[in-house]
């Protein structure tokens, strides 16, 4: 015998209106007892619909969207007798739910229309509470309540997932989950502040091409550039500097060397003019504090020289630059650049620097945009000196003028500071006595 199955909401305690989410079934399914027909929400709660029945759905009478109240008729479901039975009671409940609601007709299997028999209905559980009203007005996603629920704490809006694997798309809680780690994955892929990454391109079809591994130093030093770049606020200020005189001087101290002697090249009164210049202007020897509220100033001066090798750039530190004699930095740089070059550089040889310099000036230029070795707030780029008429008041004169720039952390170096300390750098490199001051 078979019985043709009401199914209708149920009293979920003294609400007028409740919205239907969604609908799960439509005519000819084959429901089983206790499957979910439908997802209804009132302003405190959502809950599963369960089918009273094992069946197969004759008619649906609800549609997502709908407003509903007690006792509105839900669906119908032609059954055999034996297969309605009544379910479980409330799963997880926030309010008292009140009788069932599910009424049932029978009539013998031949007949086309059954003849009603009562069955005990089925209460509904109440699984999660209801999603606002704005939600569930622009938010018709499959998904049971216990889902979005789950999806809800973990900030997930569950009309963002395409598609569910669950039966007929419904989303399932392994799609929040993979949904999640999607999301997070592309976060990672992606660079700061949201930016997408650079599209993979085949490059086939324009010609030959050939795959080379970027070495370890390459792509750290890659990855710790892209992080300061959009990370800091760059500002690259350009100078210019008559070293006439110390190239004079300089090539004097050379031509006394015996053979062997380690040579002394511009570098060395460059790094001694600066950290004169940093000890005039103690915000370019500091450091930003994380919390971004203070400057941690450093009472040391050690300058990282940037050195370019055949694996890519490294920065060996020289510690402690106001204590050491031109002849000593130029012997200690020399034997760092050396162990650079090899590859035989400590972790320890490339730490605790309080600002660098990249000079290019052995190399040509005329200016760069060097990038700051974060966590120091300025860099010093350095290009080819070259000879240049200079107007001395009453002629031209030839002078040996040594491009400079200089890059700083415009959070904590403002622009006109940036400028001062690029114009004592100058006085410095132009009269090296003042070095001695
Ligand atoms: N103008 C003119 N000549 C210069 C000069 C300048 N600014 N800087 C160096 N020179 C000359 C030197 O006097 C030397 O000449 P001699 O052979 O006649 O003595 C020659 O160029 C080579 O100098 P050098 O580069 O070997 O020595 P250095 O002390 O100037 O630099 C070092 C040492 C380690 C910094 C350098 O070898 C190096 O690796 N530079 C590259 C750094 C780099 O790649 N920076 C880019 C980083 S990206 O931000």
């Amino acid at each position: 015998m078979t019985v043709l199955i009401e199914i209708k909401v149920p009293d979920v305690g003294n609400v007028a209106e409740i919205d239907v989410v969604e609908v799960l079934i439509q005519p000819g399914d084959v429901v089983a007892l206790e499957q979910t027909v439908a997802s209804l929400e009132t302003d405190k709660a959502s809950m599963d619909l369960p089918s009273t029945a094992q069946g197969t759905v004759q008619q649906v009478y609800i549609k997502a969207g709908d407003k509903v109240s007690e006792g509105s008729l839900v669906a119908t479901i032609l059954a055999s007798s034996d297969q309605t039975a009544a379910p479980a009671p409330a799963a997880a409940s926030p309010e008292p739910v009140a009788a069932p609601a599910a009424v049932a007709v029978v009539a013998p299997a031949a007949a086309p229309a059954p003849a009603p028999v009562a069955v005990k209905p089925a209460p509904a559980p109440i699984a999660a509470p209801a999603a606002s009203s704005h939600e569930h007005a622009v938010n018709i996603a499959h998904a049971s309540p216990s889902v979005r629920l789950f999806a809800r704490e973990l900030g997930v809006d569950v009309s963002k997932i395409k598609a569910g694997t669950g039966r007929k798309g419904r989303i399932l809680k392994d799609d929040v989950k993979n949904f999640v780690k999607k999301v997070m994955a592309e976060g990672v892929a992606n660079t700061g502040a949201g930016i997408p990454s650079i599209p993979a391109v085949d490059f086939t079809p324009f010609g030959e091409t050939e795959i080379l591994k970027l070495s370890k130093i390459k792509r750290l030093t890659g990855q710790n550039l892209s992080r300061v770049w959009l990370n800091l606020p760059l500002v690259t200020y350009h100078e210019e500097a008559d070293i006439t005189d110390m190239e004079a001087f300089r090539n004097a101290l050379n031509a006394e060397k015996a053979k062997g002697e380690v040579k002394i090249t511009g570098l060395m009164f460059i790094i001694k003019a600066m950290v004169a210049a940093m000890q005039q202007f103690p915000s370019f020897n500091s450091s930003l504090s994380a919390d971004g509220e203070s400057l941690i100033l450093k009472k040391y001066f050690n300058i990282g020289i940037a050195v370019d090798t055949p694996n890519g750039l490294v920065v060996p530190v020289l510690r402690n630059v106001n204590t050491k004699s031109i002849n000593e930095l130029a012997i200690e740089l020399a034997e760092k650049s050396e162990k650079a070059r090899l590859g035989k550089l400590l972790p320890a040889d490339m730490q605790g620097g309080c600002m660098t310099i990249s000079s290019l000036g052995g190399i040509g230029g005329t200016a760069f945009t060097p990038i700051v070795n974060a966590p120091e707030v300025a860099i010093l780029g350095v290009t080819r000196a070259k000879m240049q008429p200079v107007w001395n008041g009453k002629e031209f004169v030839p002078r040996l003028m040594l491009p400079l720039d200089i890059t700083y952390d415009h959070r904590v170096i403002d622009g006109a500071e940036g400028a001062r300390f690029m114009a004592v750098l100058k006085q410095n490199l132009g009269d090296i006595r003042r070095l001695l001051l």
